[in-house]
């Protein structure tokens, strides 16, 4: 079947044909909307005579060369396509396409999302609004003529500048707008709808006047304040610290409530999920509030890393997007707290990333083969793509990467390039040799590197070898050595970091570590050091290191760098949930327990960051580190030790928690991260389960002003199955029955209570009338959370989460493939779990497999899930 066939990296051709420039007149309709496309094309390679057109769910309704229509054996339909006989150097060609935008429940191309007409054509969706070299190296000027129903939809727009509008007979509108600059055709945007309109203004550095617009659902217009304000300081940042300036006179930012992603970079016409947007106290959590100022951030980035300089081809996506997440953490990191921002990074690469790589999905950052490239919108592609710049940025530093940038700009603005050519750019800027380093992007896999280490005391050295393997993964068995940065520091018996002197002279924290094995030997070191390797996860790999648990425990409380407490802290708990898994504890040891008082009561430490130290590794993560773990075991496990915490130190929880607990709400990072702290520990509290935490949570529910405080008391209420849960889930679907997007969080409640009978509750909550399968919020919300939020019922050994979430897989993948694919992640995990549990899993991908309309995108997965 044509359609299933894989694409090869090296198959890449550059396009025979070019098309660089676009008329687009759409005449907007319910299901019948009418798209006449006129394109300017050249022929690039003399020996071509017929062009392909990219094409799909389109009725064709006539095609013309330079006016003249072709006559049925002038062209063929293929493959959703069309084939043209196009023996000339230039033409005009008209193609007039009918779509059916109310129908599209895809939620790819042109569709409907509530009352408005939008789009979504990253990757290949604008094939599916009319035929068309649909590829990122084909750039084109685009020119777009809307036209709809003035009452319903007042709001005409697309990328670039307004250039027209005007009444029309029979109460239609139009407006046309021109964007100046040539774009692929995944950046295209057009939306239609009734809004409300959030305008402010930004004076670019060089004095330019920039109109900002946030269009939202009627009624929302104060749930835009902190986009707005969030984009304000994106392009003041961007500014300064990437030397980048905003280039259009105008910024849209459009909320859909019907949306596959969180956002989307189209060319001066953001269109976003409305939860990455809307948020007011009484509505978003802190996280939420952080999360919006992320992605507005990660999508106005875009804007020079993604649209000024595109890429080359799909399997090129890292170019952009690793690249794009680096700057958007920066963004936060220098606008927040440097650590908290590289906590949360560092929790995501290794419950998720390091998951995909030892799964059946592996792939590199710059994949070799792709089916659906839908599939390939990864954690691998994003977050290890920005670990990948990071390890750049760390062994070029700030100025040296800043001027790699410059360069990157001054070759290819206006350009659609590679991955290598980034890195080319890096390196001739630099001078540092990034030949080797060139690896992470086509190896895929978590690399090991294990740490031994000697003090030879008579010399006063220290002797570390380090040896580096990566694992086979599933797409490639053989693995070479990488260019790994290792940032270090020897802690003495206090603590503190001792200065690095090699062969008599001082040298950097940051070690070249580049073959399968090396030893470095270092200096006038006085006394026996501890070794804190990989500081601020200099590199995206795992570490093992004989370390005992006294040493983690003495970097955990007393470190200098506070992200190598947090991460001895992890490595301590991970080796005491699993020595209670294996049975070589009953309880949490008196060393971890000190430690966690320690933190506890450290008035210096950030409370945003004691508030991580506080949480435990997740069972995704903790699942990782044993094969076959008994998923049950493992999830007691984890729990007891939380229970026994919060029973060992209730009073000092109790205390931070009264401490933690302001008066008036305010949104400003000192107070979210009292917040946050607070809430961490009422949450230990509740799994402790003792009479008097029930009390605290209940009050803490019905007088918090602000849904941080209310959400974090349901959550910990749940969590620890306390009796008053079920009234307060019932109040809480009262009060917010009709707002949707606080209704995710009462489903994502409800899918996440660790309970043998929670599917029952599910089952009942997928009749809630805000429940709607079609609106992939509602279904990640549930169905979503389930699966990946409720690891221990997921698995459960009779095999009904299997069963429900393949059900629900079934109607979706008729649905929206994309959304379904999405979800169905944790039930291609089977090598994690145990054997029965692998045969349950493995039967339910059978269920998919035999599917006789099955997706592209859920074809990919399932067939490599049983591979
Ligand atoms: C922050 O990358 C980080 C990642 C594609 C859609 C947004 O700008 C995007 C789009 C997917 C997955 C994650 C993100 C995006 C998409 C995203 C958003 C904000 N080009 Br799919
Ligand atoms: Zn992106």
């Amino acid at each position: 079947m044509e359609a299933m066939q894989a694409k090869l990296r090296s198959d890449y051709r550059a396009p025979q044909y070019t098309i660089d420039q676009l008329h687009l007149d759409v005449k907007l309709d319910d299901h019948a909307t009418v798209v006449t496309a006129t394109s300017q094309v050249i022929r690039n390679d003399a020996d071509a005579s017929q062009l392909h057109l990219d094409g799909d769910h389109l009725t064709l309704r006539s095609v013309a060369i330079n006016g003249n229509a072709l006559a049925d054996d002038q062209y063929q339909q293929i493959g959703g396509g069309l084939l043209l006989e196009a023996d000339l150097d230039q033409f005009e060609l008209t193609i007039v396409t009918e779509i059916d935008p109310a129908n599209n429940t895809a939620l790819e191309g042109l569709y409907k999302s509530g009352g408005a007409f939008c789009t979504q054509c990253e990757a290949e969706g604008f094939r599916r609004i009319t035929y068309f070299l649909d590829r990122p190296d084909v750039l084109a000027k685009y020119t777009t003529r809307v036209e709809a129903d003035k009452a319903a939809y007042p709001y005409l727009l697309s990328n670039g500048n307004k250039i027209d509008s005007g009444d029309l007979a029979e109460g239609r509108h139009f407006a046309i707008w021109q964007d100046p600059f040539p774009k692929p055709s995944y950046l295209f945007a057009l939306v239609a709808g009734d809004f409300d309109l959030l305008e402010d203004n930004f004076i670019t550095r060089s004095g330019r006047n920039v109109a900002l617009q946030l269009f939202v659902d009627r009624g929302n217009l104060y749930r835009g304040e902190h986009a707005m304000a969030s984009l304000k300081r994106a392009m003041k940042w961007d500014e300064q610290r990437f030397n980048l300036e905003y280039d259009l006179d105008i910024y849209m930012v459009v909320a859909v409530d019907f949306f596959n992603m969180g956002a989307m970079e189209n060319k001066g016409l953001n269109v976003f999920n409305s939860k990455a947007v809307l948020a007011d106290p009484q509505t978003a959590t802190d996280d939420e509030y952080h999360r919006i100022e992320s992605i507005i951030g990660h999508e106005y980035f875009h804007n020079w890393t993604g649209n000024r300089v595109t890429c080359r081809d799909w399997f090129q996506l890292s170019l952009k997007e690793g690249l794009t997440v680096f700057r958007d953490q920066e963004f936060s990191s220098d606008l927040g707290s440097p650590v908290v921002e590289r906590i949360d990074a560092v929790n995501m690469m290794r419950s998720h990333q390091f998951a995909e790589d030892a799964g059946p999905m592996a792939h590199p950052i710059r994949p070799d083969k792709v089916l659906e490239m839908n599939n390939f919108y990864t954690v691998t592609v994003y977050d290890k793509g920005a670990e990948v710049i990071r390890m750049m940025h760390t062994l070029l530093g700030e100025q040296k990467f800043q001027l790699g940038m410059q360069l990157y700009f001054e070759r290819h603005d206006g350009q659609a390039v590679t991955c290598d050519d980034f890195v080319a750019a890096m390196e001739d800027a630099s001078g540092v040799d990034l030949k080797l380093f060139r690896r992470w992007y086509s190896q895929s896999g978590t690399p090991v590197v294990t740490a031994s280490e000697r003090y030879d005391a008579s010399a006063g050295q220290y002797h570390l070898t380090l040896t580096q393997h990566t694992p086979a993964t599933a797409d490639q068995a053989d693995k070479q050595p990488l260019h790994i940065p290792v940032a270090i520091e020897l802690l003495n018996a206090n603590g503190q970091a001792i200065t690095l002197v090699s062969d008599g002279q001082p040298v950097a924290n940051v070690l070249n570590f580049t073959e399968a094995e090396q030893t470095w030997v270092f200096d006038n070191v006085a006394g026996p050091v501890v070794a804190s390797l990989f500081e601020n996860f200099s590199a995206p790999v795992k570490l093992q290191q004989q370390i005992s648990n006294a040493d983690l425990a003495l970097i955990m409380a007393n470190g200098s760098n506070d992200f190598a407490c947090w991460d001895a802290g992890q490595r301590l708990l991970t080796n005491e949930i699993l020595a209670i898994v294996d049975g070589a504890q009953s309880r949490g040891s008196d060393l971890l327990l000190d430690a966690i008082r320690q933190v506890l009561l450290d008035e210096r430490r950030d409370p945003a960051l004691i508030a991580l130290m506080l949480a435990l590794p997740t069972e995704a993560t903790l699942a990782q580190q044993r094969s076959d773990v008994d998923v049950e075991l493992l999830h007691q496990s984890r729990r007891q030790l939380l229970a026994q915490i919060g029973q060992d130190l209730d009073d000092e929880l109790l205390a931070r928690y009264r401490d933690c607990h302001d008066g008036e709400y305010q949104q400003h990072g000192q107070a979210v991260g009292r917040r946050a702290l607070k809430n961490a520990c009422l949450f230990i509290l509740a799994i402790a389960g003792k009479a008097t935490t029930q009390e605290l949570c209940g009050r803490q529910f019905a007088e918090a002003d602000n849904m941080t405080d209310r959400l974090a008391a349901l959550n910990a209420m749940n969590q620890g199955q306390l009796p008053a849960v079920t009234d307060a889930l019932a109040s809480f679907e009262a009060q917010w029955r009709d707002n949707p997007l606080v209704m995710d969080k009462w489903f994502s409640q409800v899918a996440m209570a660790p309970k043998g009978d929670v599917l029952a509750d599910i089952q009942v909550a997928m009749q809630h009338l805000q429940f709607d399968i079609a609106n992939p919020n509602r279904v990640r919300a549930l169905i979503g959370a389930f699966a990946s939020g409720n690891r221990n019922q997921f698995h459960a050994i009779d095999g009904s989460g299997y069963r429900f979430l393949t059900d629900q897989l079934i109607e979706l993948n008729a649905i929206n493939p994309q959304c379904a694919a999405r979800i169905i992640t944790p039930l291609m995990a089977w090598k994690e779990v145990d054997e029965e549990r692998q045969r349950l899993m493995k039967a339910q991908l059978q269920r998919l497999a035999a599917l006789p309309n099955l997706s592209r995108d859920l074809y990919e997965k399932v067939s490599k899930s049983l591979a």
